[in-house]
């Protein structure tokens, strides 16, 4: 029994154990330190991929080492469990959408479950559950209260044949993903966050976030993509009226050749209710997806207005107006002046409708004549520019705010990238926006005592569009406000609204509000949270934005909900292909010498390159075969070691062979203990103790491969170490350290060597500093000053001791010949100086 770890057994045997211990569960109350780890909570898509299993086992690691620390650790895990797929599957398998993700949690809370995490499973919660979003409809109206929610009209993507609005990604080239219509853009009303009032806070904030990765805080002030500019209005020359328009080059302004507008201005659409020709422009323009890549990347389309406006600084100046595709309704005025020699739409847009190309800024003054064959964007000194020639583009820049501020045609004025946040979805399985909308009213608030607004389950998705538009039994109530016949909103939330928050229930979740300020703040901010790097952006920003927006409502004390942030590599695999191109799963090929043979037809396997794993590449790994096979720990095992945890980590059965044997190797030196061995051993003490300070050092720096490699080091040194009392003592807290990362094994070893209690109650060894000092010192010896010779002699050696070594020492023995030394000065463990 004792001779091999048997996780078939073990496993399910401790992680019983545990959960009738309760012992990972989070006590707010707890007087001791707080430690909350978080790792990005799953969308429960069917089951558990190995990207989950890495991601999961991170936390883990560092939740199981904080609480041997003694820390109170709040460890998580729940479901972000709205969304389409379960649409989609609704369409596609006739299952109710609540059917199929509640059969999905559960797959994969038996899943994760098998991997022994040490998680708070009290504290499990599901977004799509009325008692999770019912609290995220009573936010949302505290929001609302505050001002911060409002309605506007905004573009959907809207497929034609479907006669339903599609999410951008269910536009693929322009079309419908699933009728393969032509999307066209359809207004409608829709809510938003206002998120760029925290523009400037957001911005800011990331200077404090310095446990974030670099990259991430980067990506996020992109997003944000504050730009200083000028805003300023253009005559008309017809007289009456003017163009406003935004800039952040306002040193260009005698580059100017055209003025163009968004298909959606106010002045497009006054001349297309009047021209034909005008709205059947617009209605072209409307085609395609909203995506600003989208509107980024189509072809340029432009209809002159034959409209003209007045230059500001030149009244004899006439530019024509252009209704162009590429201008946003919603950034900025909605209008820009075009500036073909240096922005690169604008040359495009130039080239194709032959509007004059005209340099305005050069490297040099003496190239003020240098030919244009592409938008040159970048700095330079301002030239064709009358009274601004020859300055440097800031000082341009600077010129003109001046000037426009000082005759009153413009203001300087900061701009945000950053756009407010629509969170109306037309989708049935999302948390109901709270709204009732009230011919008499308008848009009133659901009343608090009628909190939550479930969802109605008797739906169906035999017709495309959102069912909650046709459940007529649900939609229609009375008014809260005047009793009149009244509708429901139909739109549901954004289901980054549902991740933007639950971090906060999870740290605190009474039953009659969405969480208690006190015990959140004591759980809150997050102290290391760790996921894909995939959202890096949007996921991280709303959390980050709701926290400040529950922060100025009065509702919690802090700014940043993350104080630490880990982005982990990606789970990557050798891909397959049969002749004829298909994939093949790893299971269905085998290896025969260099090469690979598709098992069932004999015939050669192409290997493709190593790539993420995804089903469509059929690279994948199912993480419960692999559990079966070979157990928790040695899956943790390979997980943690291959790669350092921001990189990629390419599975392969060499790896998770490998950590199986070693679980093996920790296993058999567990069973060696007491046999018969007793004295003390300095070499082994001294290597636990370096390595106890190491692992700890790699763990709070989460580099799990070094971890893995301070404990592979470990066990060679123990297992070649001879039978002692410190050997002994070194393969108990071996037992220790390896718990994070193998905790079955770490508790089936130490119930085996006569170990109290649970191993995960064991306090975490602590080293001895002295122990990490080297006992041998290196000395050097100098004849007159000079470097001659080095001695590595015992730390601690007496003075005489030194003295006759130096002396001794060949190279110096030589130099100093017959002579006898005038003087001998030593600096014990440091130096010997030789004096003739
Ligand atoms: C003149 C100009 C000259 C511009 C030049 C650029 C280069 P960022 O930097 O991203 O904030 N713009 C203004 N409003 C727009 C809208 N609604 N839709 C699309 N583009 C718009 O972008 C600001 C620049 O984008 C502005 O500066 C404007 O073009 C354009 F050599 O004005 B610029
Ligand atoms: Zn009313």
């Amino acid at each position: 029994m004792t001779n091999r770890f048997d996780p078939a057994a073990s496993d399910s045997r401790w992680q019983e154990r545990w959960d009738a211990a309760d012992s990972f569960r989070a006590d707010s109350a707890s007087p001791k330190p707080k430690s909350y780890v978080l790792e990005m909570f799953p969308y429960p898509s069917g089951r558990i991929h190995m990207g989950h299993v890495r991601n999961y086992t991170m936390g883990d690691v560092l939740a199981r080492y904080r609480r041997m620390q003694g820390f109170e650790v709040l460890h998580p895990m729940g479901w972000d469990a709205f969304g389409m797929p379960a649409e989609n599957a609704a369409m596609e398998k006739k299952v109710h959408p609540g059917d199929w993700t509640r059969q999905n949690i559960a797959t994969m809370r038996a899943q994760l479950k098998r991997l022994g995490f040490a998680l708070d499973w009290s504290r499990e919660l599901a977004t799509c559950e009325p008692d999770y979003y019912g609290h995220e409809q009573a936010l949302f109206l505290d929001l609302f209260e505050a001002g911060l929610v409002y309605r506007k009209e905004s573009e959907v993507n809207w497929d034609p044949v479907d006669m339903t609005v599609l999410a951008n990604e269910q536009v693929i080239d322009g079309r419908g993903w699933r009728s393969g219509a032509l999307v066209e853009r359809r207004k409608l009303s829709q809510w938003f966050l206002k998120i760029t009032d925290f523009a400037e806070e957001l911005l800011d904030g990331l200077k404090t976030l310095d446990d974030w990765p670099d990259k991430v805080r980067l990506m996020q002030e992109n997003w944000i993509g504050k730009s200083r500019g000028l805003q300023f209005r253009f005559k008309r020359a017809e007289g009456g009226g003017e163009i406003e328009v935004f800039t952040t080059r306002p040193d260009t302004i005698f580059g100017a050749s055209f003025v163009a507008i968004s298909p959606g201005h106010p002045i497009a659409e006054a001349l297309g209710a009047e021209r034909a020709d005008v709205a059947e422009f617009i209605a072209r323009c409307r085609q395609g997806g909203t995506t600003a890549a989208e509107i980024e990347t189509a072809e340029k389309l432009g209809f002159d207005t034959g409209l003209e406006v007045v230059h500001p600084l030149d009244p004899e100046w006439r530019l024509p107006v252009w209704i162009a595709n590429f201008v946003l309704m919603d950034y900025g005025t909605g209008a820009l002046f075009g500036v073909p020699a240096h922005d690169g739409r604008d040359f495009e847009f130039a080239t194709k409708y032959g509007l004059p190309i005209r340099r305005v800024v050069a490297p040099s003054v003496g190239e003020a004549n240098a030919a244009v064959t592409e938008a040159e964007i970048g700095a330079g000194v301002a030239v064709n520019s009358r009274f601004l020639d020859g300055l440097a583009t800031p000082e341009a820049t600077a010129e003109i705010i001046r000037r426009a501020e000082a005759d009153g045609w413009g203001e300087g004025k900061t701009q945000y990238r950053l756009r407010d946040w629509g969170v109306s979805r037309q989708r049935y399985w999302g948390a109901p926006i709270p709204i009732i909308h009230c011919e008499g009213c308008g848009a009133v608030p659901v009343p608090r005592e009628q909190l939550p607004v479930v969802l109605p389950e008797d739906v169906s998705f035999d017709v495309p569009g959102n069912p909650l538009d046709r459940h007529d039994a649900w939609r229609q109530v009375p008014c809260p406000q005047c009793s009149g016949s009244a509708l429901r909103e139909t739109d549901t939330l954004d289901t980054f609204v549902d991740s933007s928050w639950y971090f906060i229930r999870f740290a605190s979740q009474p039953s009659d509000k969405p969480f208690d300020r006190a015990e959140a703040e004591a759980w809150l901010p997050v102290g290391q949270y760790i996921g894909g790097v995939e959202h890096a952006i949007l996921h991280l920003l709303y959390a980050r934005f709701w926290t400040r927006a529950l922060e100025r409502i009065g509702r919690l004390g802090m700014a940043e909900p993350f104080k630490g942030l880990f982005t982990q590599g990606m789970v990557t695999h050798e891909t397959y292909r049969a002749g004829d191109g298909s994939w093949l799963s790893p299971g269905e090929v085998r290896r025969d010498g260099d090469d690979w043979i598709h098992i069932e037809s004999g015939q050669p396997v192409t290997t493709g390159r190593v790539e993420k794993m995804s089903k469509s590449k059929k690279n994948v790994v199912d993480p419960d075969a692999i559990i079966d096979r070979y157990g928790a720990d040695a899956v943790r095992w390979f997980m943690l070691s291959d790669s350092p945890p921001e990189r990629d980590l390419e599975w392969s059965i060499g790896g998770i062979e490998g950590a199986a044997r070693f679980v093996q190797r920790v296993w058999r030196l567990a069973a060696s203990v007491d046999s018969g061995g007793s004295g003390s051993d300095a070499a082994i003490e001294r290597k636990l103790h370096k390595s106890i300070a190491a692992l700890g050092e790699a763990i709070e720096a989460l580099q799990f491969n070094k971890a893995v490699a301070t404990i592979y080091e470990l066990v060679n040194a123990i297992e070649k170490a001879k039978p002692s009392a410190t050997r002994d003592e070194a393969i108990r807290t071996l037992v220790k350290l390896v718990s994070p990362m193998a905790p079955h094994l770490a508790e089936e070893a130490w119930a085996m060597m006569g170990g109290k209690g649970l191993l995960v109650d064991a306090e975490w060894p602590s080293h001895d500093p002295a122990l990490l000092i080297d006992d041998e010192v290196t000395v050097a010896v100098q004849v007159n000053g000079k470097l001659r010779e080095t001695l590595t002699v015992p730390r601690g050696s007496p003075r005489d001791e030194l003295e006759r070594q130096a002396l001794a020492a060949e190279k110096v023995a030589r130099l100093i010949g017959d002579a006898s030394p005038r003087k001998l000065i030593v600096v014990p463990d440091r130096l010997v100086n030789i004096v003739l």
